[in-house]
């Protein structure tokens, strides 16, 4: 029987962490494959390569899920970079924004989280809080660094009758792991999910088969039926 194909877009982990004798790896974070292998899809990892690339890469899959990771590089949103700004990798950037823009042409269903939200919300033309102290109402620990990821840390109100409310409901517990935020929302996108001091937390496009949240259900849906859901929806009916 034939399996949904879901294209991971993948990283890299750069010589210097004592594996694998200091060669650079191209990776996914394993809860994503685990969470797409958990309700009947097929992973695999598209490693970072030439943008001219991607559209050959999304001809293979059924559908392309964004992970996490670096901050995406401000250039793509028009700004310097922030004195707070982290690692960037324009490398990624460039190939992970082909590839959206590749699975749109084909109209083939996008997954993202934390980054990959971030990332999709700039490539269709919004902008990003380079850092949470840039964000005035900035009342909430987002980056629970000292907290494992099973355990939700901070609320969302989902808006009623979205998507995602019809998966987790008006109101959630999620994980938290970001020091940036989106800013401007890009055009076509809605805002479905918001913490209580107002950052956005979760988004769907108006008129395309795209949803992405803040949070990290690769590291919690063997804990928390709500995130597993995410990955059944997107593998099994988005
Ligand atoms: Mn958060």
């Amino acid at each position: 029987m034939s399996k949904t194909i879901i294209g991971i877009a993948g990283n890299k982990q750069a010589p210097g962490s004592g594996e694998f004798f200091g060669t650079t790896t191209a990776y996914t974070p394993e809860g994503f494959v685990h969470g797409i292998h958990h309700v009947g899809g097929l992973p695999f990892i598209l490693p970072i390569g030439k943008p001219e690339l991607a559209e050959a890469y999304v001809s293979q899959i059924d559908k392309l899920l964004l992970a996490g990771g670096q901050d995406v590089s401000p250039q793509l949103y028009h700004e310097e970079p922030h004195l707070l700004i982290k690692e960037t990798d324009l490398e990624r950037d460039l190939f992970e924004k082909a590839l959206i823009e590749a699975a749109v042409a084909q109209e083939k269903p996008i997954f993202a989280v934390c980054r990959g939200m971030q990332l999709l919300n700039v490539v269709f033309g919004g902008s990003l809080y380079q850092d949470l102290s840039l964000f005035p109402e900035w009342q909430i620990n987002h980056l629970q660094i000292q907290t494992q990821p099973i355990f939700p840390s901070h609320s969302v109100t989902v808006k009623e009758n979205s998507t995602l409310a019809g998966l987790i409901g008006t109101e959630a517990m999620v994980n938290s792991y970001h020091h940036q935020a989106i800013k401007k929302l890009a055009p076509g996108f809605e805002a479905v999910a918001h913490s209580k001091d107002h950052l956005i937390e979760g988004i769907e496009a108006v008129d395309k088969p795209i949803l992405a949240v803040q949070w990290h259900p690769e590291l919690s849906f063997q804990a928390n039926e709500k995130d597993l859901s995410l990955f059944d929806y997107f593998v099994n009916q988005l």
